[in-house]
């Protein structure tokens, strides 16, 4: 298994201008023609011309119209390499490829009886030899032919140019697409499908036809994901002036797909659980996933295809800065303040229970890696969520105005280009006359830079000073840091709760507002604030403005008052949080030392005011409510034991219970929505509090409470509710009651929610993806134990070879529930070596994804860590091991 450097980076040897493929598709036997015509780049000293290819037939293969003879070229596993070449080609290609037989999923596959491809990162080449790199780009021109009964519809990249019949029951049509593009970007789809389609006006007045392709049965569900692509398309062009560039979009369903969806120019191809939607089927959750996927793949059609990445140590340069496009867009559809707010919270929260991990783990990377062994496995949270962070800094530090102005150079710069992130940060400079030298440091530096902060009141001066010292832990392959860049915004708050105004020595405050953005550079930096009327609570790193860990002493009391009054509402969530962890790191010890559990009156207090203000939005009181999860509590220990956590973690829910449950019941019974189910950001935020509220209400170990439950599984008239009701149901505390619960009303909830499971399935057992949902919630179940998950995994719904399947029940029950999978007799890991095998045999990408959830292993308790090694040692040594999983194990390892 090689290891590709970053700085190893060469361009290419030759330039394609132009691509013209023909496919004769079959399952079992496509055959493929490409032509491409290139011509030698001057400014490469390669004098070969390395193809690409894997797990080809090469049929034949002739440059300048003859046929290359063997002594011309030497074909090996990976690749095809042609000896002198001249310096302008036309060479022509015929491979034959077993699209049934791959369930890689990448490449070209079968799915169902219909026809797809994956093509990021390296797919490409799984269909022809090609340089398949996304720095060469071409012009595409492909003519699709198949069965047509089979494959009534043929769709490819661009505009369809012809369409027509063909001798023996077969059609053909042939698709262009009008832009250059990498070879990642190529997509061709084949079957019984049909579509949702709209026509819409663009900016400058152009009209454009949008479809939605999906199997027959699910046109009931395309509505949401045809309202969200208009959204998206309108929304930039509005907030960054980008028009749709083609004549055509569309965006096609399929059910077997690795990631979530996949940018294709002009032909998106999504995995089902981002288009179908509706009430019966689809949670609020889903909607809004369906909303921020459209929109991410849409706004890929300039960040990304328009301006694609050099190499693929660049992704961030796409992957980062689209992501913050998709989450401005949620955040703009919402629309409030407090919307925004709830929105931002919740990618802090995904970004610090995967990122914050992954960045101090064995599979750390910088947000531009430096090397990789597999390219997939660096589709990860740090390029994706943490580019993010770093592509919001720019906007934090630039402005909005100042942003766009970046924004506008790099795509006057780089239209049509493969550019690197240092392009896209030139860009950003430039554009407004800064220096971002150092910010370079956010692509480069792995690690969660930690933030310690310490303040100094001079009541007779009425001064305040701020101290920064900023740090970051060594991380893989990178033991020393140098300072980082940061945007600290801050606010002062004054005993009455209210923002103070700023003035600031070493920073101007531009805009007179009550937030200030410092800019802290160095390892130690001060802030001196100036008629600072009273010692003020510091608001610190308001809306999460860098992706940092803030160490601060707060008081309680501090926590409290920001909980109640900070302006900024993610910082108000934020002091909860603190209120909460705090109290959970003690009860954590308390657990491990075998001393009494104690939980104070005063957070419990504060929690109640939160929920009992109706002045907030419910969503963002949900939010509040929503303790910090088992992961956030293990990254802030030095030694990782499951079991404490979980114990201190249940601890404090049934406390809130047992002081609050009236505060609950009048939280779930004043947050009813009833009428037509809407997935709008209010309806959404009171079903989420009284799902919440439900589910707390099930630590109160009596039947009352479950039979809510049950009453409302029973009702439900949407999915929201419905699995709310049976997520209640399955984890409710009366299930395990051994002393107070008679044995009778456990037997009764036990019965009901066994009954209730059998009719969730026997009612859904048609749609794929509730099913997942079904198999999810068991999969993460307190009382599914490895035998139960052995049990799972045979029943007759359950498959390996479907992703979406795969990961309901197995990530479930891997990265969702701690107390079984960390099983003290190491079972859990035993399971998870056997299915890392199994998977890995099918679809190496997949498994290589859970091969992820014993990273951290070195991390537990003495005792589990044994398991782990042990587990981890069978995957290592196991047979035809891919490089994929390969690489996360030997890292994990090392
Ligand atoms: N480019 C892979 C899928 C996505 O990030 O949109
Ligand atoms: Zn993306």
């Amino acid at each position: 298994n090689i290891t590709i450097f970053r700085k190893d980076y060469t361009p290419p040897s030759f330039w394609v201008d132009t691509v013209e493929m023909g496919f004769d598709l079959d399952p079992k036997a496509t055959h493929v023609t490409t032509r491409t015509t290139l011509r030698r780049n001057t400014d490469s000293k390669e004098k070969e011309l390395v193809l690409f290819g894997e797990g080809l037939k090469l049929v034949q293969i002739r440059m300048n119209g003859q046929k290359l003879a063997r002594t011309a070229y030497q074909i090996d596993k990976h690749s095809l390499r042609i000896f002198n070449p001249p310096d302008n080609i036309t060479l022509d290609i015929e491979t034959q490829i077993n699209p049934i037989k791959n369930t890689s999923l990448n490449g070209l596959y079968v799915s169902n009886g219909n026809f797809f491809t994956q093509c990021e990162a390296e797919g490409f080449r799984k269909i022809t030899y090609f340089q398949d790199r996304p720095d060469v780009m071409a012009k595409y021109t492909v003519m699709l032919r198949a069965d047509k009964k089979k494959y009534p519809v043929l769709l490819s990249n661009g505009n369809l140019i012809e369409e027509g019949k063909l001798s023996g029951g077969r059609h053909y049509a042939k698709w262009e697409d009008p832009f250059k593009k990498p070879s990642y970007l190529f997509a061709l789809v084949a079957g019984k499908l049909v579509c949702q389609e709209e026509k819409i006006k663009l900016k400058s007045g152009r009209k454009a036809l949008l479809q939605v392709w999906v199997e027959k049965g699910n046109l009931d569900k395309t509505q949401h994901a045809m309202d969200s692509l208009q959204n998206s398309i309108f929304w930039d062009e509005q907030r960054f002036g980008l028009e749709l560039d083609l004549d055509r979009f569309m965006i096609v369903a399929v059910s077997d797909f690795n990631m979530g969806a996949m940018e294709n120019k002009g032909l998106n191809i999504f995995n089902t659980k981002y288009v179908l939607a509706n009430a019966k089927v689809a949670t609020d959750a889903d909607y809004a996933g369906i909303e921020s996927v459209v929109g991410h793949e849409y706004f890929h059609n300039w960040t990304g295809n328009r301006v694609t990445c050099r190499d693929w140590f660049q992704l961030s340069l796409k992957e980062g800065l689209t992501v913050f496009r998709d989450q401005e867009f949620s955040a703009d559809m919402i629309g409030t303040n407090s919307g925004r707010a709830v929105n931002r919270i919740a990618d802090v929260r995904m970004l610090r229970q995967a990122q914050f991990p992954e960045d101090a783990g064995p599979m750390s990377h910088p947000v531009r890696p430096e090397s990789y062994v597999e390219i997939n496995n660096f589709y990860s949270v740090t390029v994706y969520e943490k580019g993010a962070e770093v592509v919001r800094m720019y906007y934090t530090l630039l402005g909005h105005e100042g942003f766009r102005k970046g924004m506008d150079l790099y795509f006057k710069r780089h239209d049509e280009q493969a550019v690197t992130c240092d392009d896209f940060r030139a860009a950003m400079a430039d554009a407004n006359g800064r220096d971002l030298t150092q910010f370079e440091r956010w692509y480069s530096q792995a690690g969660t830079p930690r933030l310690k902060v310490s303040t100094t009141y001079d009541a007779a001066k009425k001064t305040y000073e701020i101290s920064f010292t900023q740090s970051c832990p060594a991380t893989a392959g990178q033991s020393k840091k140098l300072p980082f860049h940061i945007p600290v915004a801050v606010g002062l708050l004054n005993a009455a709760g209210q923002d103070m105004s700023l003035k600031c020595q070493e920073q101007a405050n531009p805009t007179d507002s009550t937030t200030l953005v410092l800019e802290v550079t160095k390892a130690k930096q001060v802030f001196h604030f100036t008629n600072v009327k009273e010692r003020p609570t510091p608001s610190i790193l308001r809306n999460f403005s860098a992706p940092v860990e803030v160490e601060i002493n707060y008081s309680d009391e501090d926590l409290a008052h920001l909980l109640a009054h900070d302006s900024d509402a993610f910082n108000r969530w934020e002091a909860g949080q603190r209120l909460a962890m705090r109290r959970l790191l003690k009860l954590t010890a308390a657990v491990q030392a075998g001393k009494p559990l104690e939980l104070d009156t005063m957070f419990i207090d504060a929690l109640s005011k939160t929920l009992n203000d109706t002045t907030l939005d419910a969503a963002f009181r949900e939010q509040v409510l929503t303790l910090p999860s088992a992961t956030n509590i293990a990254e802030q220990l030095k030694v990782i034991d499951p079991h404490a956590i979980q114990t201190a973690r249940h601890f404090m829910r049934s406390e809130i219970t047992r002081h609050l449950k009236d505060d609950l019941l009048t939280a779930y019974e004043s947050n009813l929505t009833n009428g037509k189910y809407s997935p709008d950001a209010e309806s959404t935020g009171k079903r989420a509090l009284k799902n919440l509220a439900l589910s707390y209400l099930q630590e109160w170990p009596q039947d009352s409470t479950f039979d809510l439950a049950h009453i409302q599984y029973k009702n439900a008239k949407n999915m929201t509710d419905r699995i709310g009701a049976l997520s209640s149901m399955i984890n409710a505390a009366i299930l395990s009651q051994k002393d107070s619960a008679s044995k009778s009303a456990r037997k009764a909830a036990q019965l009901a929610l066994d009954g209730a499971l059998k009719d969730f399935y026997n009612a859904f057992k048609n749609e794929a993806l509730v099913i997942d949902k079904w198999f999810t919630l068991q999969g993460s179940a307190a009382s599914t134990d490895v035998k139960k998950m052995r049990q799972l995994l045979k029943h007759p719904a359950f498959t390996l070879t479907n992703p979406n399947r795969a990961r309901s029940l197995i990530f479930a029950f891997c990265n969702a529930n701690p107390a079984q999978f960390h099983a003290a007799d190491g079972s859990g890991y035993a399971l998870w070596a056997d299915l890392v095998i199994q998977l890995n045999a099918i679809n190496p990408q997949v498994a290589a994804r859970l091969a992820r959830s014993l990273d951290r292993w070195k991390k537990y308790t003495p005792a589990l860590q044994e398991h782990m090694k042990t587990a981890l040692e069978k995957v290592a040594s196991a047979k035809n091991i891919s490089k994929d999983v390969l690489e996360i194990i030997n890292k994990a390892l090392a």
